[in-house]
């Protein structure tokens, strides 16, 4: 076990109303051996622990009228005050209206000690909570999904793959897609052939070199091609704006 110091390097902290939900986290892949390890800590609140009534309720009717229900300040508040150990702790809400999540987020809140999650359900939380308590409003894509535990799930896994060794090689987080803003090269592995479709001749030159510049080469095609957006953001060298100069100019002879 490497973490010598046995202190968590980034306590994750959840309120919710469905603990279980985020058993298998802990139980599976690269996340569960960073929690095994002590790299990092995870905790789930259950919001229902801070209610009074004997229903336990968590949600209300809107003020104002109108479907769906809210829920209610005074639990969520309690719970998120329960989970801050300290004032610097952030506290991020998964919302359909927030900041769509990137690597970017993900880098900027790994380096956070404490981060505390609140998982909203039916038509949000009370905006006295938000305006409260909640440094980040994070949404994981334009779309609506029935809770926010999934979203919760996405962006921690995100965020811990950037913690000091939950990766075992940092390298491969520095290679990953989106690390420098663009999509990631081809892979193959064996066989050489497969039905009938050989793997690019440069994999199998030998030529490291060569092969570095293919991979460079690569990420650029792949980025134009599926994702152009990404390219007005990525801060590009030198190399790689000549290259994507003589992509475009290929792609230009071609059409
Ligand atoms: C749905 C939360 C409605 C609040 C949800 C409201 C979501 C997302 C999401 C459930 N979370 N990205 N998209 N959460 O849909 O993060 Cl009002």
């Amino acid at each position: 076990m490497e973490n010598i110091e046995k202190k968590p390097i980034v306590k994750f902290k959840v309120i919710t109303i469905f603990p279980d939900f985020f058993k298998p986290m802990l139980e599976y892949g690269v996340f569960s051996r960073a929690y095994k390890k002590g790299l990092i800590s995870f905790e789930t609140i259950d919001l229902r622990d801070f209610t009074n009534d004997n229903y336990k309720s968590v949600d209300d009717e809107p003020y104002g009228g109108g479907s769906g229900m809210v829920f209610k300040p005074v639990p969520l508040g309690k719970a998120i005050k329960k989970a801050k150990s300290k004032k610097e702790t952030k506290v991020v809400y998964l919302t359909p209206s927030g900041r769509v999540f990137n690597s970017d987020i993900a880098k900027e809140l790994a380096k956070e000690e404490e981060l505390v999650f609140i998982c909203g359900r039916y038509e949000g939380i009370d905006q006295r909570i938000v305006d409260l308590y909640v440094d980040y409003e994070v949404s994981i894509g334009d779309y609506v999904i029935s809770g926010g535990e999934p979203a919760a799930m996405v962006v921690i896994d995100a965020i811990a793959r950037h913690v000091e060794g939950v990766v075992k090689e940092m390298e491969s987080v520095v290679k990953d897609s989106f690390y420098d803003g663009l999509l990631d090269y081809p892979h193959y592995t064996r066989p050489e052939t497969y039905n009938g479709r050989k793997v690019p001749e440069v994999l199998l030159s030998g030529d490291h070199k060569r092969i570095e510049l293919w991979r460079e080469k690569m990420k650029l095609v792949e980025t134009l091609t599926k994702r152009p957006d990404l390219l007005e953001k990525a801060k590009l060298t030198q190399t790689q704006k000549k290259l994507l100069t003589e992509i475009k100019e290929q792609l230009r002879k071609l059409t």
